[in-house]
């Protein structure tokens, strides 16, 4: 039977990381996978979650099932962190899933099992797992356009005509913030007209949101989530915990329906606990249990949101940093965009074959779209990467 089955291809950016770990050379530099890595290179567990575990393996007496929405106080402490105050509490029916990924895919079915003709619209480009996926549940995807390969920037004009050919039932799926791979984002006033042209075409809004935090801080960057949830009458949110708790191997998500019909909220919440049911029962606990156990506990908490805002000014630094160097080396403003992404990521916009001369003759490794993880610098290899960026020709 098993004979049928025919090769798929690889994710991109875990071949790449691979590549990496096969890589002899002392002096390579890796700018692939997005994970969150300090001046040492290294992903450490974060204070807080470290501390709730400790209290968790002191205190935890059970391990029984929990619902399978998972356990309401995640909900509860995920849905205040993401929408704030933006909607009331009995608009939103939620369920934990293992990481973004799984929101994400659960979104997509709940779309599929809704509406099966919907197109679900995503950026050009976006995380290479959207298209992968839709593609996979047989769904029809639209590309609307993005980035602007000139200024580096969101190409706000062509995104918003390809918005408008959107149609009633149609999804558009948006980055909440640190868009990936390109690091470039919308502001609050082009926030608003997404709004007005989600409520001139009746499509639905999906948001993916991954690197709360990452960006701005993490009120700002739930500011265009909340403005579009407290606009439209219904939308998802698929949420991950993965980076901003730095738990990716928990697998800790959670995927929101927000709907103004608040009569609706029964049918939506049985139908994401039935996806549940049909994906995988109940999902992953322990990664959800710590999040709920540092957002409800005033001190954990203030000590998580210190070291995610360490995190967040690190990275900053170090854009400002790249920024400045190939200022000077270049001796033009043409690399100005660096400072102004957020997150982990800047699209670098070069071609393939200058990609895979940076891999060969320096190691240093990006994704092949030119995607760097800004996170895989430290102050010493900043200069290294601006010669290197500079002499390959980009
Ligand atoms: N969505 C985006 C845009 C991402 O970059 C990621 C990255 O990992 C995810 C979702 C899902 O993350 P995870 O499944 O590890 O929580
Ligand atoms: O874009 C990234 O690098 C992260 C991590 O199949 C990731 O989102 C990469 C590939 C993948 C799943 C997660």
């Amino acid at each position: 039977m098993f004979e049928t089955l025919k090769a798929r291809p690889a994710d991109g950016i875990l071949a790449l990381m691979q590549m990496f770990k096969d890589d002899p050379r002392d002096n390579k530099i890796d700018l692939g996978v997005g994970v969150y890595k300090d001046a040492t290179g290294l992903t450490p567990i974060m204070r807080a979650v470290k501390a709730a575990e400790h209290t968790l393996w002191e205190t935890q007496d059970s391990k029984v099932y929990t619902g399978l929405a998972g356990d309401p106080a995640f909900s509860d402490a995920m849905v205040a962190l993401v929408l704030g105050s933006a909607v009331p509490r009995d608009a939103v029916a939620s369920v934990a899933t293992p990481g973004g990924t799984g929101a994400v895919r659960q979104a997509f079915e709940l779309i599929r099992m809704a509406r099966p003709d919907a197109r679900v619209f995503v950026s050009d480009p976006t995380w290479p797992n959207h298209v992968s996926i839709l593609n996979y549940l047989g769904m029809e995807v639209v590309r609307y356009r993005y980035f602007d390969s000139e200024t580096r920037g969101v190409d706000f004009d062509g995104m918003m005509a390809d918005l408008k050919t959107a149609r009633a039932g149609d999804v558009i799926l948006l980055h909440g913030c640190c868009h990936n791979p390109t690091g470039a984002n919308l502001n609050l006033t082009e926030w608003q007209a997404v709004v007005e042209t989600l409520l001139e075409t009746g499509a639905v809004p999906m948001i993916d949101i991954a690197y709360q935090g990452f960006g701005d801080g993490l009120e700002e960057d739930a500011a265009g989530t909340r403005l579009v949830a407290s606009s439209v009458p219904e939308c998802l949110i698929a949420a991950s915990c993965s980076k901003n708790f730095g738990i990716y191997r928990e697998r800790t998500g959670i995927l929101m329906a927000v709907s103004a019909n608040k009569g609706a909220r029964k049918l939506h919440q049985d139908t994401l606990a039935f996806l549940n049911r049909q994906n995988y029962s109940f999902p992953p606990d322990h990664g959800a249990r710590l999040v709920t156990m540092i957002l409800t506990d005033e001190s954990l908490r203030a000590d998580w949101q210190a070291e995610l805002e360490d995190v967040r000014l690190s990275m900053l630094t170090l854009r400002q940093h790249l920024a400045d160097e190939l200022q000077q080396l270049s001796g033009s403003d043409r690399f100005g965009f660096l400072a102004q992404h957020r997150g982990m990521f800047s699209l670098l916009g070069t071609t393939p074959d200058r990609v895979q001369a940076l891999r060969e003759q320096n190691g240093i490794y990006m994704v092949g779209d030119s995607r760097m993880n800004i996170a895989g610098l430290n102050a010493q290899t900043v200069p290294i990467l601006a010669r290197a960026i500079v002499d390959v020709g980009v």
